[in-house]
């Protein structure tokens, strides 16, 4: 009878069959049905209703749900419209239109964690394969991996959780999504139906979408079932409308399953392609600018990578003999072996440049800019021209003399005409002259930066961050392409070049655990060059999750820890905030300290099917990268744990952990 009960309760027997177990052991049928009662209840109070009897309508509504009605005076969507083309009259579930409009928006992959109540879309997909269902075990990672895939592709994909369960884990990529602009599609339903609305159902709160709404472009609610192919189509154009970012929609539950008549329209009749150029009168007065400066400076920024205009960036910069720098950005939008880059800007703020000190005129080209002091990160004096699509922002924070709202490739293409209209033989021989100066200053900065191998600790054992960085950078293919969340680690010696070379995903928004995600969805966008995620163990532990579907889709990424069991970035920031106060003294620091017991991410790869090895010296680093080589050719992902010294002030040799232990504490040896 134990056995009977058991199975019931983990809902691998019917009630039908749980009864007539109880009968033939014995019971009468009475006492069958008192068991049945008692064991129901505590299945109820388990499952909080998931997996009891589905909601049944009452009343009237108990027959198959009928088409919705229509506005007589409006068109009759899924009828009259038959014959425009680009648009598809759709009759069936709420589901299934809400994957045919995914369809004609250009998804082709789907990324989700298993929501019980879009059972209608799952339905839809077992007929429509080319929308293909990526299960992710967990939501932030399973958001990282799309965000990953839309970025490294530049086509569209979705992203679907639970209900406000799953919402909640996925927050912290939308954040990232936001920050990045990134145009990430969320959908998310909501398990209140629209007849139980507001009654503090299960998993219900109220007013969900607004969670997502001061972190997206766009955040609505269908109203209607037949609203949802129009409410996605909305989420798409608001996402992918320059300057991109990402949308968040939700429906009631119900509505998956209600049918609907609607029209799916595809997405090159509702996408305004919107490409701004800039104004010709602004164009004119920025190159007049730039012409007559004595040292003009170029700012490169994330919009350039996204409009693919890193070479017209070069040419622009070429044409006036101007030094390029970045400041902090997620990709790496400029070629850092170009003769006139002179490095990104050390501390986000151009004060911080080596050279040129003296700038006179400042262009920044696609970046919204991050000010996280209170000086502007273009100081006062310089006249400014700020060339980007993003123009929310333009002129809150630094004076701009030039405001060039515009697709930054059409404004490189314009103003680029424009200098060039204007170079006299005088005006080249002077960005000739500034060319060499840069030149020469960037080839020291080069002979510096190569200075990074001279480090007395280069061969020790626990590696130090800048030998792990150097040794992947050697090992690296000529176009890798590097997702980096390696926490305070300085990247040098990559050479990034975002036109063939080898390419950036930096985790600019810092909702640590994106990384994992991250590589795994450029992976599969860019299956033919080699992906090298670099983590620190503290942001990896974060979002593991995506191992598994590495494993899972064969996704040969090389993943690399540097573990220093510790949050050495926290840790060092602390310090430098309190210098000598009493965690200095004492050595306590509560909040850093990831060892005791150390964490083998080598074992916990190999929990979720990916091979890897744990790495503690330079020699073994190099082995160990040829092991990782051999694993991708042949389609796997392989993972190393590299230990690596923790740096800087405060870190004793066994650091301190806070004397918490139940051992000291607990009475009962249970
Ligand atoms: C989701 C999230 N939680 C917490 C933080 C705060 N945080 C910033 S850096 C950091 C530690 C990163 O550690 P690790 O990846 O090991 O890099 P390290 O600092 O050791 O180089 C933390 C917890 C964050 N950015 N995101
Ligand atoms: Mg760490």
């Amino acid at each position: 009878m134990r056995e009977l009960v058991a199975q019931y309760l983990s809902h691998s027997m019917s009630r039908r069959r749980f009864v007539s177990g109880l009968t033939k052991a014995g019971l009468t049928a009475t006492a069958a049905q008192s068991v049945l009662g008692a064991v129901t209840s505590v299945s109820a109070a388990q499952g909080a209703g998931a997996g009891t009897a589905p909601y049944v309508p009452q009343g009237a509504a108990t027959a198959p749900v009928p088409y919705l009605p229509h506005d007589a005076a409006g068109p009759t969507p899924g009828a009259a419209s038959a014959a425009v083309p680009g648009v598809k009259p759709f009759q069936g579930t709420g589901g299934a239109a809400f994957a045919e409009q995914l369809i004609a928006c250009g998804v082709k992959y789907v990324f989700g964690n298993s929501a019980s109540e879009d059972a209608q879309f799952y339905e839809a997909l077992v007929d429509r394969p080319q929308l293909k269902y990526v299960l992710t075990p967990h939501e932030g990672p399973g958001a990282a991996m799309a965000a990953g895939y839309i970025k490294a592709s530049g086509e569209p994909a979705v992203v679907m959780q639970a209900g406000v369960v799953g919402m909640m884990n996925a927050m912290g990529q939308i954040f990232n999504s936001w920050k990045e602009q990134t145009p990430l599609v969320v959908y998310s339903y909501r398990t209140d139906q629209s007849r139980r609305a507001g009654r503090d159902g299960f998993e219900e709160v109220a007013n969900q979408e607004q969670l997502a709404q001061p972190i997206t472009k766009y955040t609505w609610l269908a109203r209607r079932p037949d609203m949802i192919p129009e409410t996605v189509r909305r989420a798409f154009k608001a996402a992918w409308t320059p300057p991109f970012g990402p949308a968040y929609i939700s429906w009631h539950s119900d509505y998956n399953d209600d049918r609907v008549r609607a029209d799916i329209i595809s997405q090159d009749q509702f996408d305004p392609r919107m490409r701004v150029r800039p104004n010709p009168e602004e164009v004119s007065r920025a190159a007049k600018l730039l012409v007559e400066a004595r040292m003009p400076l170029l700012i490169v920024g994330d919009e350039i990578y996204k409009a693919k205009a890193a070479p017209k960036a070069a040419k622009l910069a070429e044409l006036l003999g101007m030094p390029v720098t970045q400041v902090r950005q997620l990709y790496a939008n400029f070629a850092e072996t170009h003769p006139l880059w002179v490095g990104n800007t050390p501390a986000a703020n151009l004060n911080s440049l080596t050279f040129p000190r003296n700038a006179d005129v400042i262009i920044n080209i696609g970046n919204k800019f991050q000010h996280n002091g209170p000086a502007p990160i273009v100081p006062r004096g310089p006249k400014f021209i700020d060339m980007r699509i993003d123009f929310a922002s333009m002129g809150n924070v630094m004076l701009t003399e030039v405001p060039l709202v515009a697709d930054v490739a059409l404004g490189l293409d314009d103003l680029y005409a424009a200098v060039e209209q204007l170079m006299t033989p005088a005006l080249q021989a002077k960005a000739a002259a500034r060319a060499a100066e840069v030149k020469k200053f960037a080839e020291q900065a080069r002979t510096l930066r190569a200075l990074v191998a001279n480090n007395p600790e280069w061969d020790q054992s626990p590696l130090i961050a800048d030998r792990v960085t150097y040794e992947i950078a050697k090992f690296a293919d000529a176009d890798a392409i590097i997702v980096n969340e390696a926490g305070s680690v300085a990247m040098h010696s990559f050479d990034f070049n975002p036109t063939g070379g080898r390419e950036l995903f930096y985790y600019y928004g810092s909702h640590l655990g994106s990384g994992v995600g991250t590589a795994a969805g450029v992976k599969l966008a860019r299956p033919n060059q080699q992906v090298i995620c670099l983590v620190g163990d503290g942001s990896f532990i974060f979002g593991p999750t995506a191992l598994w579907n590495m494993a899972r889709l064969e996704l040969p990424v090389i993943v690399v820890i540097y573990n220093n069991h510790a949050y050495s970035g926290p840790h060092s920031r602390v310090v430098a905030n309190v210098p000598s106060g009493r965690m200095v003294q004492t050595g306590q620091f509560v909040h850093d300290y990831l060892g005791d017991p150390d964490m083998n991410m080598a074992d916990i790869a190999r929990g979720f099917g990916v091979a890897g090895e744990v790495v503690e010296t330079p020699a073994q680093l190099r082995e160990a990268l040829a092991r990782a080589r051999a694993h991708t050719v042949e389609g796997k992902p392989y993972l190393l744990d590299v230990q690596v010294a923790r740096r800087g002030v405060g870190w004793a040799e066994k650091p301190w952990v806070p004397p918490i232990r139940l051992a000291a504490i607990r009475q009962k040896r249970v």
